[in-house]
């Protein structure tokens, strides 16, 4: 594949991406990802139909002890002190979930992965669509990716907490975040194999969990457009997650996996795949996903793409510290916009700040950077802690940050509490 004048475009980056994606920008969305493809995926790959996908009693399957997370409903958020003791990754046992309704359990026997649309060659509809069984999915070539999956509202719950300002959605504090070893194949190798055309704009995946019903109004299954250029660049179709098959809250059989992009764009129980040679719009990137408030245009901003910049201290939420000896805070720092460079730890509200060191080398840029500061509390009593990181772009957390009402990307310094006893 040919894909030097698709990165010249940079699609991955959110203002070239929605100027180009307007309508009268089409001609320029005219990719080269023709070239050179093979003719569909061969034979052996018509399946029968799964049987409809049944929903978990409980919404999310795997046990939520208390120590671990904060349950928000559908939702569950891990405490940042369940990182203390571990290594560079999340373990799946303690990985945030947010489900829009419940966890499917999907067989991996019976699924497949249907690709249909106007940008495939032959222009398959979703009627009869090119598929790929689990199995022609195993056969193909892999790669393990260490990425971040980071929802979109991740710190919400500060935009009230720190601004006075209450936006909907989950209050999430910093715990919907997670790091994992994912392995699978890569989207490219399998929309190459589909037939892409050099005409495709953009891609929908879609979920095969229920549909999500809004206040009211079915708005169908979670699905949300996908540039063809990130498409092409550096996501996965992942099955297997930390070295073990892909978990049921998680995605199982099947899920991408967008690196450095908002949570929402790794659609989790991947069931089809639409192509257009036009740009696609649902719910995911008209109403939601985009920021909308006073500091935005009255539509709304384009559709988020990359996280920002975030730090977390591995410690409970109001943590008691004792003052007896020298206290090594730990905690991690990441961002969409890739390796973290600095992080710098404030112990007195934001008046002084001091470097941390930083216990990654070469932190992954898809990653997080774990970092160690040394404090020793002059006295008893309450502080708030604060850290500070940024990335290889130049990007660092601000004090504040404007408002959006649906409360996305809270990307400000948090004012973590502890007392020291
Ligand atoms: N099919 C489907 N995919 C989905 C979702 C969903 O509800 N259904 N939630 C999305 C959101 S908003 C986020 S933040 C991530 C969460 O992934 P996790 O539950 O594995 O942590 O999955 C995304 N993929
Ligand atoms: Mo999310």
């Amino acid at each position: 594949m040919r894909s030097g004048d698709r990165d010249d475009l940079d699609l991955t980056d959110e203002a070239t991406y929605e100027r180009l994606r307007s309508p009268s920008r089409r001609a320029l969305l005219r990719l080269s990802a023709g070239a050179g493809l093979s003719a569909g995926l061969g034979g052996g790959l018509l399946t029968a139909l799964g049987p409809p996908a049944a929903a978990a009693a409980g919404g999310i399957v795997k046990p939520l002890p208390p120590e671990l997370f904060i349950s928000h409903g559908t939702n569950a958020e891990m405490r940042w002190e369940a990182m203390r003791r571990q290594g560079y990754l999340t373990p799946a046992d303690r990985f945030f979930v947010r489900n829009h309704t419940a966890t499917p359990l999907i067989d991996a026997r019976t699924w497949s992965l249907k690709l249909w649309g106007t940008g495939l060659r032959g222009r398959p509809t979703e009627d009869s669509p090119v598929e790929l069984t689990y199995e022609d999915l195993l056969d193909l070539p892999s790669e393990t990716l260490t990425a971040s999956i980071e929802c979109t509202g991740n710190g919400r719950g500060f935009f009230a907490s720190q601004q006075g300002q209450e936006a909907s959605g989950t209050p999430w504090k910093l715990g919907a975040v997670g790091v994992a070893r994912w392995h699978g194949v890569r989207l490219s190798t399998v929309l190459r194999r589909a037939g892409i055309t050099r005409e495709a704009v953009d891609i929908m995946p879609r979920g095969l969990d229920a549909d999500y019903v809004d206040k009211g109004e079915n708005l169908g299954r979670v699905r949300r457009p996908l540039p063809v250029a990130k498409a092409m660049k550096d996501v996965l179709l992942a099955y297997r997650m930390n070295g073990a098959p892909l978990p049921a809250d998680h995605g199982h059989p099947v899920r991408l996996v967008v690196p450095s992009w908002v949570g929402i764009a790794s659609v989790k129980w991947l069931g089809d795949i639409q192509v257009a040679d036009e740009p696609l719009f649902s719910p995911w990137n008209t109403r939601f996903y985009r920021l909308f408030g006073p500091a935005y245009p009255p539509d709304g901003s384009a559709p988020l793409t990359r996280m920002n910049v975030k730090s977390a201290f591995e410690l409970p939420w109001e943590a008691e510290l004792p003052a007896a000896r020298p206290l090594a805070l730990r905690g991690r720092s990441w961002s969409g916009g890739g390796r973290i460079l600095r992080v710098e730890v404030s112990a007195d509200g934001g008046a002084t700040w001091r470097p941390a060191r930083l216990r990654d080398r070469h932190p992954d840029p898809r990653g997080w950077a774990r970092w160690e500061f040394g404090w020793q509390p002059s006295r008893p009593g309450p502080y708030e802690l604060l850290a500070r990181a940024t990335d290889e772009t130049g990007a660092t957390q601000p004090a504040t940050v404007p408002f959006n009402r649906l409360g996305y990307l809270f990307g400000a310094v948090v004012r973590h509490p502890v007392t020291v006893i």
